[in-house]
Parts: structure tokens; C-alpha cells; sequence
């Protein structure tokens, strides 16, 4: 898989290549990550990409010209490019499954008071990552690409990514390691008994709880079978 970045900072991806998953995938060439510098495809030595909004109002909009120059250059034939604003549907795990069996994806980093409408016409999709203001699209697109390349095939080695938070619409039951008494906070008897089944029940309980406790949002959405059902009739 192939992501390219269209960005006004580029140096603000040199961490995400240190993140252990991420530099092995790139290793491995599993994936390959291409930082391009919107600036750029601005012509001129001023290089120009944002202006004042028609119609007054504060702050700077993003030019069309060298975004859509730079989307050009870089799009090929089965790319899909992604806008990152505020203004974009809410990101979820089922859109980084979606995005991971790309070939290609273009990640296009808005910055100042936003994107001019008409480049928005050019691109596939819009995303943001939540309900907050984040100074640009960069720590944006690196949270997509952070689980967009753990879900890329060969890139977890031995983990599982079935039984995480948001994979089978629960929250993830709590993990325990060594010691098994930590100044006498002890590990729950069931993780130490052996027995599987008993082991696989509690976690199903927890994360019925967790989910109902801390997500009633999710937990409404849940379908819960039968086995769940008196999971949580046994409290
Ligand atoms: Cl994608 N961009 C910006 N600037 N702010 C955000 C966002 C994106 N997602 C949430 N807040």
C-alpha cells in the first residue's frame, strides 16, 4: 500500500516514521509513506497557497491552485484522496479496515481557516478525526495512518486485532501481567486458574460492563446473544 501526504509542514512527519510498527512496515515495504510539500506546486518565490476569504471574515483559506496541482501530480489510477477537516465525517475503525486494502491512498492536510470550497469538489472524501479544532490536518493524518498501516496484511506480527476495542463493537476487557500481587493489588483468580473457558466468560462479562459503564453508545448498538444476556443477569 502507498500513502502519499499533501502537507504545508512535511517536517511534521519525521516522528511518525520512528514509531515502531510504522518504520517496520516501511522496512518491510509493506507499505511506503510519500511526504510531498504543497508549497511546493505554489509557483514564484513567495509561494503563495493561502489568501483571505471572499467575503471578509478572519483568518486565511487555502488556495485551490496548488492543492489541486499537487493532487494531480500525485493521484494515480486507483487512489482515493481524503481531505482532513473539522468539517468531514467523524473517523472510525471501519473507515481505517476500508482505507488499509487500498493501493493508494492521498491524505491532503488542511491548514489556516480551511480548504476554498472548490478543491473539496476534487476529493473523494472528507474526514475528521473528532470534535475538536486541531491547529492543521497533520496530527489528523497521522492518527489515520498510525491504524490505517497496523491493519495492512503482514504488518502485526503475532497480535490479534479481532478482540480490540471497536473490533466486534465492545470495549476491550482489562489485561493483566506479571506480578500477580502488585502491593497487594492482585490479578483477578480467574486469569491464573487455567481454565479457559471460565477465562474467555469473565472477559465477555467485562467487556459487556466496560462497554455498557463507559459507552452506552455503543452498548445500544450492540447485539447481545444469549450467552451475554446472562452475563449480565449474574449481577
Ligand atoms: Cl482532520 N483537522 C482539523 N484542523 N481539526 C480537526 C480535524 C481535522 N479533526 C478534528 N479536528
Amino acid at each position: 500500500m502507498k500513502i502519499t501526504i499533501l502537507t504545508i509542514c512535511p517536517d511534521a512527519f519525521d516522528s511518525l516514521f520512528t514509531l515502531p510498527v510504522i518504520s517496520r512496515a516501511l522496512d518491510q515495504d509493506l507499505v511506503s509513506i510519500q511526504v510531498v510539500d504543497i508549497k511546493e506546486y505554489a509557483p514564484g518565490s513567495f509561494r503563495h497557497i493561502d489568501d483571505s476569504p471572499f467575503g471578509g471574515g478572519p483568518g486565511m483559506v487555502m488556495r485551490c491552485q496548488p492543492i489541486l496541482d499537487a493532487l494531480d501530480a500525485v493521484s494515480t489510477d486507483g487512489s482515493l484522496s481524503v481531505a482532513l477537516t473539522p468539517a468531514g465525517g467523524v473517523y472510525s475503525q471501519e473507515m481505517a479496515h476500508e482505507f488499509s486494502e487500498l493501493d493508494h491512498l492521498v491524505l491532503i492536510c488542511g491548514h489556516y481557516e480551511g480548504f476554498d470550497a472548490r478543491i473539496l469538489k476534487h476529493v473523494d472524501r472528507e474526514v475528521s478525526i473528532g470534535d475538536y479544532i486541531l491547529t492543521g490536518g497533520e496530527t489528523a493524518a497521522m492518527v489515520l495512518i498510525d491504524s490505517i498501516v497496523r491493519l495492512v496484511p503482514g504488518v502485526l506480527r503475532h497480535e490479534s486485532t479481532e478482540e480490540e476495542s471497536f473490533e466486534d463493537g465492545l470495549l476491550e476487557y482489562p489485561q493483566y501481567t506479571q506480578p500477580a500481587d502488585y502491593n497487594g493489588d492482585k490479578v483477578p483468580d480467574v486469569l491464573l486458574s487455567g481454565d479457559h473457558e471460565k477465562i474467555r466468560l469473565w472477559r465477555r462479562e467485562q467487556a459487556l460492563k466496560l462497554t455498557r459503564e463507559r459507552r452506552p453508545d455503543l452498548f445500544d448498538q450492540f447485539v447481545l446473544t444469549e450467552e451475554d444476556k446472562k452475563l449480565l443477569e449474574n449481577n
